[in-house]
């Protein structure tokens, strides 16, 4: 098996000096994560978008001795700059970063995009087989799944986004088409991983009112296929980090930093140069500390590394500028020709150096303003050996919600960067220990091992056509009919609407033929046969089709049943009914053709004979509103095919079967549905090993598939 792993770098740089190529091993966390999986059975490789020439590849490849098979994609320059600095890190990266008046959206930032995502899934296309997993890493590949998903269709593909998945507020804000491309592209792959809750609870909201696909405990139904969201956050290598402190170059360079600020505390802060990192207001904050604690004077140091990043693009180096313009200032201001309050390098350390400044620190301050995860809190909790060290930590990061035991701030809030940064310097050792020892046991058992080995394992559990029911075909019939013809007793569970009629423009429309009642009426005829019709419908509308009939009926989705006479058997109030019906009048006036039903405890909105884009945007909104609306009622808003349907939780069908029926006393059940809510039935039959058969399209669990009502109407006959 091969494990495909696709960033937009790959893991090594190609450097021409003068003659010479010179390849190097980048050694970041994501890459001895990838590394780790690696074993006789797997086979890893790694593509990504090559800063080298062609000529220079091939060349210095054999150089390379690292563990992957690397396949370097050459894009054309000026492509890549569209794709890379603009539409990557012009638009998504500040919108994903709630930064949205830093985007600068063009219509050829987008189409580079895309294309250079084609180009890459065309280009890899040949390398994945049957086995293999397919890893895409961040949002720079955002697209890259649905193309590969086109291209090589049973691929098993995972896509992990290490940036914020951010609100649909801010979605939004792309435009429609791009936005729409955009999100509905994720989910060619199987299963989407993001660092936190929040991120998955974003995407959820985002494609339910993108694309009208609605979760199920974090599963997606699209294209007949499932998909799974989850959280997964990225680690460090802890052992690397811890066993640092001790390494003979990292404890010489220790005492360095300490002789050269001995009797200073010190305090520090590394990041990539950029907006999201919040280093402006880390500076304020810092300022404002010193303004209002001068005993602090000359007694501390604020050592600032900043690694240069992305500095081509306007906004990253307009940065720069400001923040430099700062730092001679607040040193002007508080400082003397003894001490400078601020110490600040542009420019990257080496792996001694980092552990160097963070093992000699008495506090990190971390500041980002939007951080997807931010590693830089986690190394530094790792390395501290010694338990001492204060880590302030903005609470924007998606590290603040493991690292709890931190000082966690507003990182727009300079007044309190600056009492945690007085907090933090006179902490007593105790307290440090004690934080620190917490948040070490959180990162040891959860480093970035097991991050990559948690996402792999969910991958490999992906079932592959899993929602793919089998078409029923004529070995299958006939093993059906063999299993009801021996029976004894059977339980026949038949969905209405889609199943045994055709869906209509208006469910009014929808009355049942003579051919439907004299069908029914035969298999109730048959003794051993339990017949029982399960609608969303009203009881009065099965009541008045099919009251003659020995059926047992069971309307509004398992509110009320009738064996021999009709019973609510869910008799939850519905307080909420009255202000939901006046919230879906409204929308009908503004959506032409769209109507409200109204059923005992459940009201829907159909907008099936409404223009569509109008209908869907207004579904939207009507979702968006009724979910706040009924935060804390026990109700399910159903996003349907065309209808928006609020009903009480337990006015599920699956449900309902499960209080009328003790299945042990039937030794054959056949249940055939079409719908979302007929899911719901199937998963108890299918838990009772009856049969399922789901009519038409769309993911299903039901184990069989008929291709339309005619063709179940046709089965039926075959029994009776
Ligand atoms: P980044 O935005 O780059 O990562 P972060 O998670 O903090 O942010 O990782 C930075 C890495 O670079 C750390 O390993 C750090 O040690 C190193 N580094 C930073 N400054 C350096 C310097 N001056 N010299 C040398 N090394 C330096 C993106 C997302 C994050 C997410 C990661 C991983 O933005 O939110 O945590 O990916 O998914």
């Amino acid at each position: 098996m091969k494990i495909i792993n696709i960033s937009n770098r790959l893991p090594i740089t190609l450097q021409r000096k003068e003659d010479e190529l010179i390849i190097r091993t980048s050694s970041g966390g994501l890459v001895s994560a990838v590394e780790s999986l690696g074993d006789k059975k797997n086979e890893l490789h790694w593509v990504g978008v090559a800063d080298f020439s062609r000529v220079d590849w091939l060349k210095g490849e054999n150089q390379y001795k690292g563990d992957f098979t690397l396949h370097p994609i050459f894009i054309d320059e000026e492509k890549y700059k569209l794709y890379y600095n603009g539409f990557s890190n012009s638009v998504l990266w500040p919108l994903f970063h709630y930064f949205p008046s830093f985007v600068e959206y063009k219509k050829e930032y987008f189409d580079a995009y895309l294309e250079v995502n084609e180009d890459i899934a065309e280009q890899i296309k040949f390398l994945i087989g049957p086995a293999d997993l397919v890893w895409i890493h961040d949002y720079q590949l955002i697209p890259l799944a649905s193309y590969l998903r086109k291209l090589v269709p049973n691929a098993k593909i995972g896509f992990f986004l290490h940036i914020p998945f951010p609100s649909y507020e801010l979605i939004r804000i792309l435009p429609k088409n791009c936005r729409d491309i955009l999100v509905k592209s994720l989910l060619g792959a199987d299963l989407l991983g993001f660092h936190t809750f929040d991120y998955v609870q974003h995407f959820a909201t985002t494609i339910q009112m993108i694309a009208g696909i609605q979760h199920k405990n974090f599963h997606l139904q699209y294209n007949g296929r499932l998909i799974k969201l989850g959280s997964f956050p990225i680690s460090v290598d802890f052992n690397k980090f811890h066993q640092g402190f001790d390494n003979s170059e990292v404890m010489s360079e220790r005492t360095k930093i300490k002789n050269l600020y001995e009797g200073k505390k010190i305090i520090f802060s590394v990041d990539r140069l950029d907006y999201t990192k919040g280093i402006i207001y880390r500076l304020k904050g810092y300022a404002n500390f010193l303004e209002n604690n001068s005993e602090w004077k000359e007694k501390v140091i604020f050592i600032l590394v900043a690694v240069p990043s992305r500095d081509s693009i306007f906004k990253y180096a307009e940065r720069k500028e400001i923040i430099e313009k700062l730092i001679g200032e607040i040193n002007g201001k508080y400082g003397n020709y003894k001490w400078s309050p601020i110490v600040y390098q542009y420019g990257s350390l080496d792996f001694i150096q980092l552990m160097g400044l963070y093992t000699s620190c008495d506090a990190a301050l971390i500041s980002p303003i939007r951080d997807g995860m931010n590693l830089v809190a986690k190394e530094y909790v790792a390395s501290r050996k010694d338990k001492h060290g204060v880590l302030l930590l903005s609470d924007m990061t998606g590290a603040a919600k493991e690292l709890t035991e931190a000082l966690l701030f507003n990182p727009l809030d300079e007044n309190e960067i600056s009492l945690h940064l007085a907090e933090a310097l006179q902490m007593d050792e105790k307290e440090q220990e004690r934080r620190i020892e917490i948040m070490q046991n959180q990162i040891s058992k959860n480093d970035v091992f097991k991050w990559s080995d948690n996402f792999i394992q969910q991958m490999k559990s992906i079932k592959l056509n899993s929602g793919i029911s089998k078409h029923f075909d004529y070995s299958d019939r006939l093993s059906v009919l063999e299993k009801y013809q021996s029976s004894k007793r059977c339980l026949i569970i038949l969905d209405y609407d889609g199943t045994l009629m055709e869906l209509k423009s208006h469910p009014d429309l929808a009355t049942p033929g003579e051919e439907i009642n004299i069908l029914l009426t035969k298999l109730c005829q048959k003794n051993k046969n339990e017949v029982v019709l399960i609608s969303g419908r009203k009881k009065e509308a099965l009541e008045s089709w099919f009251g003659k009939i020995p059926l047992t009926l069971i309307a509004e989705h398992g509110i009320f049943v009738r064996k021999e006479e009709w019973e609510n058997i869910i008799t939850e109030s519905t307080p909420w009914k009255k202000d939901v019906q006046n919230i879906m009048e409204r929308f009908s006036e503004n959506c032409a053709s769209s109507f409200v039903e109204e059923k005992s405890s459940s009201l829907s909105w159909h907008y099936r004979n409404a223009d569509a884009e109008s209908g869907f945007a207004q579904s939207r909104e009507l979702i968006n509103l009724l979910s706040d609306y009924l935060i804390s009622t026990n109700v399910n808003i159903l996003d349907g095919n065309k209808v928006v349907e609020v009903k009480p939780v337990q006015a599920n069908k699956g449900e309902a079967l499960k209080k009328m029926f003790d299945f042990s006393q039937y030794d054959c059940c056949i249940c055939i549905g079409d719908d979302k809510t007929d899911e719901d039935m199937f998963e108890v039959v299918n838990h009772n090993k009856g049969i399922t058969l789901k009519v038409g399209k769309g993911y299903s669990i039901a184990q069989y598939r008929l291709d339309g009502v005619s063709h179940v109407i046709s089965f039926l006959n075959q029994l009776t």
